[in-house]
């Protein structure tokens, strides 16, 4: 057999007691392209496990820090977050036109013969990691079987963090074929052990292979398949199957002296609150990124996460804002820290808290191009280089940390409430509503923006249009997507179908200041999660249920012993109704435009615009206080 060439006996007879043609032809493939010196099959043993922790070190991708267990890696200067335009979808080339304007698509034979070409003999002289893995919980309806192959020792050891291992469920699969797989190589390293060739990185999406491509990247959310890769296969999947994959955290509200959890799920696009709403103190966390959802045999919404660790953004965990990670993230342990300052083994990030001292000098993720780093230092447009990149991450099992959630491995998944859609939205919505039903539920996941901030490249306070704050990922066309939503809902009967929110907590007054605090999203959610056991009213409003001002004083004086007055109520929960109609503009702009959109999208639309218009007719004003509605 071919694999000789590569593989210990050993190894072989890992792969062949899996019992599958299918793995063993895409493992020849891809090694025969890539040219790896050797190759290693790891499984799911802590032998195996213990191995790739080492070969990080060993071949220098990650090193240690000075607390056991923890380890930095960097990336490359230029692969410090997803690649948005070289990640594309692959189609066929008289299906392109049915994806609309905002899935990046290649012809599929174009972009095929483009990868492969780069692929070739791209793991030369390295070895490569063969790792099964399972996305869900192992024996479980949810569970896919992944089989990812990277050269890259930091990709496997991050997976290991994140993932269930799932060696074992391969040889349990009903259909032999029905498993994702991902080719990922970092390519060619500079002698700082990061991707030399970044004009050449490439992440292309195979639905018919049910696979990715993914070449000359590192960094996670480029280069591990079971995470933003993976997502996208699950989409299609789901679509085909008739269940959901979506960009959502998985966490238990646990109100105060109520004996109860309730969980929620929540879509926020990236820096707009997603993981700290998970990470509420308090309440319970199952996963922070992604989650798949099913209809179970009592007609229950389920849902589980399908990863098992936390890749975070680093930036502003402190003692005071994050205190569950902070301590996870200062306390031995598994921990792998990406592109943070690092001086004499101590990690350093932005907003870590004001009374640690960070080091004027040290090495950090520029210095793989331009040397150590030291305060003052600029790039090559004369920009002052931050000592820590805005999106450094730690990686970190959820295991770890102390508000871990019972459920997580449950194969059943937990019963969903509740889902929520944030947004960052300075000037629009009120920062919590209850959407009328499921539809138009989805009509508000549907319409989700986010504002760009000052922290990201551009214009402050551009608006992006965030369907789902899944966007990115969406591999079928929009329209497609939300009418599997429609559906989704029609499924379930009205008492078991999940209430649908809506969070803003970024909503800021005249002088631009924040009416919220960062923790008052507790406040926001214990509310929410009051409506789903019906134990408060609400306000109805054009744009949906709103709370009444006396559940939110008792709220925040039981949970914060803070007095929540009526003026701030007031200025909060106002509907802003001209906002609100150019919102709609917006939105309107972007569907119109795209093929295959149900019609219940534009039945919501359109009676959403006329509850706002008919309420400024009587009320004779574009911005309305949550008083009026009680009369
Ligand atoms: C996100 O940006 O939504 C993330 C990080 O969760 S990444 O892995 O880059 O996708
Ligand atoms: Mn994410």
């Amino acid at each position: 057999m071919a694999l000789e060439k590569w593989l210990s006996e050993k190894d072989i007879k890992k792969l062949e007691a899996l019992n599958n043609p299918k793995v063993i032809q895409v493992v020849e493939e891809f090694f025969s392209l890539c040219k790896p010196e050797k190759g290693v099959v790891i499984d799911d043993s802590d032998e195996d496990i213990e191995y790739v922790r080492k070969l990080a070190l060993d071949l220098g991708e990650e090193k240690p820090l000075h607390l056991d267990g923890h380890t930095i890696h960097f990336d490359s200067y230029y692969d410090q977050a997803r690649d948005k335009a070289n990640t594309r979808l692959l189609v066929p080339a008289e299906k392109k036109d049915e994806y609309g304007k905002h899935i990046n698509t290649i012809d599929r034979d174009e972009g095929l013969k483009e990868i492969l070409s780069i692929m070739d003999g791209c793991m030369e002289g390295k070895l490569a990691i063969v790792r099964f893995f399972c996305l869900g919980p192992t024996n479980s309806d949810f569970s896919i079987s992944a089989l990812q192959i990277t050269d890259s020792a930091y990709v496997a050891h991050s997976e290991d963090i994140l993932y269930r291992t799932g060696y074992e469920q391969f040889k349990r699969l009903k259909d032999p074929n029905d498993f994702f797989y991902f080719i990922h190589s970092a390519g060619p390293l500079t002698e700082k052990n990061v991707t030399k060739n970044i004009d050449k990185r490439r992440i292309y999406i195979d639905l018919e292979e049910n696979r990715v491509l993914s070449v000359n990247n590192q960094y996670a959310g480029n280069s591990l398949g079971l995470k933003k890769l993976a997502l996208r296969l699950a989409i299609n999947k789901a679509i085909n199957e008739g269940w959901l994959t979506e960009h959502m955290f998985i966490s238990a509200v646990i109100p105060p002296k109520k004996n109860r959890k309730t969980y929620f799920l929540g879509a926020f696009p990236s820096a707009c609150g997603k993981t700290s709403t998970a990470m509420i103190p308090g309440n319970s966390i199952v996963g922070d990124d992604i989650a798949y959802l099913r209809i179970n045999k009592d007609g229950e919404v389920r849902a589980v996460n399908i990863e098992s660790g936390i890749f975070g953004i680093i930036r502003d965990v402190n003692p005071r804002d994050d205190p569950e990670i902070f301590k996870a993230l200062t306390t031995p342990g598994e921990t792998i820290f990406s592109n943070v300052l690092v001086k004499d083994g101590k990690p350093y990030w932005l907003g870590m808290g004001n009374d640690i001292e960070v080091p004027k000098k040290g090495t950090n993720w520029t210095s793989s191009l331009l040397g150590e780093w030291e305060e003052g230092k600029k790039d090559e447009e004369g920009n002052e280089l931050k000592f820590s990149h805005p999106n450094a991450r730690y990686t970190i099992r959820i295991e770890d940390l102390e508000n871990c959630d019972e459920a997580l491995n449950n194969p059943e998944g937990v019963k969903v409430s509740a889902i929520i859609y944030g947004g960052r939205d300075s000037d629009t919505s009120v920062p919590v509503y209850e959407s009328f039903n499921w539809n138009h539920g989805v009509f508000i996941g549907a319409s989700v923006e986010s504002e760009t901030t000052a922290a990201t490249l551009g214009k402050a306070g551009v608006r992006k249009h965030q369907p789902m704050a899944n966007l990115d990922f969406i591999v079928v066309p929009l329209g497609k997507y939300l009418k599997a939503h429609y559906e989704f809902g029609k499924k379930v009967e009205d008492d078991k179908r999940p209430k649908i929110f809506s969070t803003n907590y970024f909503l800021k007054d005249e002088n631009n200041r924040y009416y919220d605090e960062i923790l008052d999203k507790k406040i926001w959610l214990l509310w929410a999660e009051s409506r789903v056991h019906n134990e408060c009213g609400a306000i109805e409003t054009p744009i949906g249920y709103i709370p009444k001002y006396e559940d939110l004083v008792k709220l925040f004086k039981e949970v914060f012993n803070v007095d929540y007055s009526k003026e701030r109520y007031e200025a909060e929960f106002s509907i802003r109704v001209d906002k609100f109609l150019e919102k709609l503009d917006r939105i309107e702009a972007i569907f119109k435009e795209e093929k295959m959109m149900p019609e219940e999208f534009f039945i919501e639309l359109n009676n959403q615009r006329k509850r706002l218009l008919e309420a400024k007719e009587k009320h004779k004003t574009g911005i309305i206080s949550p008083f009026t509605f009680l009369n």
